[in-house]
């Protein structure tokens, strides 16, 4: 595991236009960094698929044509603190629709502190949690011939480019049976004043998640990164729909990164691209969709329409 973090850190920061993989910001502070962004009012993602989940319970239940009598698995790639799933699990507890909620993530600890959470407050679900590599998982699940709905949500998906986010819905729609269904959950292309503030929140959480990143560098690979001497800088196009997380050097400077035994050298202005947080439209998800056997059903919008989940099946 470290050694696999030291030589994506030794590729992303060699190249000409360095970069580090966003997937290295969630340790355990970068976990709970990432829970104070959903909770800042900059972060409009998180209350807007909320709104959803809370408000159109019904209407997601209908539209995954879920019969109350069929047992079905529903399946959560990367459920975090579950706190939208929790809605719609309500409701079909309180309905008792027979299904068993099968949630995925590479982290045993969020899975036991979900467990845990979801046996107090909904103590009729049956919950069996999966500790692993997405696809791993949901290759074992093949055998199961269960109806299968597949919960993907927070704009997730977003954080992959187009090219993975393709070879994504290609992997998972293997993993399915035809007539299973996805419910995708994605930022949508708004204008930049409402996107921008939401990488760039007034308390600086946003930036502190970003430079945990130097801050594992340092301590996880002996490096000497000063942290005063770089910036966090957001950019976001409303025409390509993407925003793009960079740390910038504020200062011609080197730094020696220990456990490489090498010297990186940073110009002033020089980025680091730390992360990609790609927003969609119906277009952009048409051709991210395009040659797989996914289709999309419908979407269901918040209040505002900043935030879609997207019905699909295959
Ligand atoms: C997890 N992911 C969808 C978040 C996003 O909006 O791209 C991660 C994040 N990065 C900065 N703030 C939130």
């Amino acid at each position: 595991m470290k050694d696999t973090f030291k030589n994506d850190i030794n590729i992303g920061l060699s190249a000409n236009e360095k970069s580090l993989p966003s997937k290295y910001f969630y340790d355990k502070i970068g976990d709970a960094l990432f829970v104070k962004i959903m909770n800042l009012p900059e972060y409009y993602l998180t209350k807007a698929e909320f709104d959803i989940f809370k408000n159109q319970t019904q209407d997601i239940i209908d539209t995954l044509k879920i019969a109350p009598d069929t047992y079905f698995e529903l399946i959560e790639l990367g459920a975090g603190d579950g706190t939208k799933t929790k809605e719609l699990l309500k409701v079909l507890s309180h309905k008792n629709y027979a299904f068993e909620y099968l949630p995925i993530d590479i982290s045993l600890n969020a899975l036991e502190q979900l467990e845990t959470r979801l046996s107090k407050e909904l103590p009729k679900v049956k919950v069996t949690k999966k500790q692993g590599d997405y696809f791993e998982v949901l290759e074992g699940l093949k055998n199961s011939h269960h109806p299968k709905i597949v919960l993907f949500l927070g704009s997730n998906i977003g954080n992959l480019g187009d090219a993975e986010a393709k070879t994504f819905i290609s992997n998972l729609s293997d993993a399915l049976n035809k007539n299973d269904k996805v419910l995708l959950g994605i930022d949508l292309i708004k204008p930049e004043h409402i996107v921008l503030p939401a990488y760039n929140d007034k308390a600086g959480v946003t930036k502190a998640f970003n430079f945990n990143l130097l801050h594992r560098i340092n301590s996880e690979l002996e490096a000497d990164f000063n942290l005063q001497q770089f910036s966090h800088t957001p950019e976001y196009s409303e025409n390509t729909g993407i925003a793009k997380s960079f740390i910038v050097s504020d200062k011609n400077q080197n730094v020696t990164i220990g456990a490489l035994n090498k010297t990186f050298q940073f110009k002033a202005g020089e980025k680091i691209h730390t992360e990609t947080s790609r927003k969609y439209n119906d277009d952009v998800l048409g051709s991210i969709l395009k040659n797989s056997d996914l289709s999309i059903v419908t979407k269901l919008l918040d209040s505002n329409k900043y935030f879609a989940d997207y019905i699909l099946e295959k």
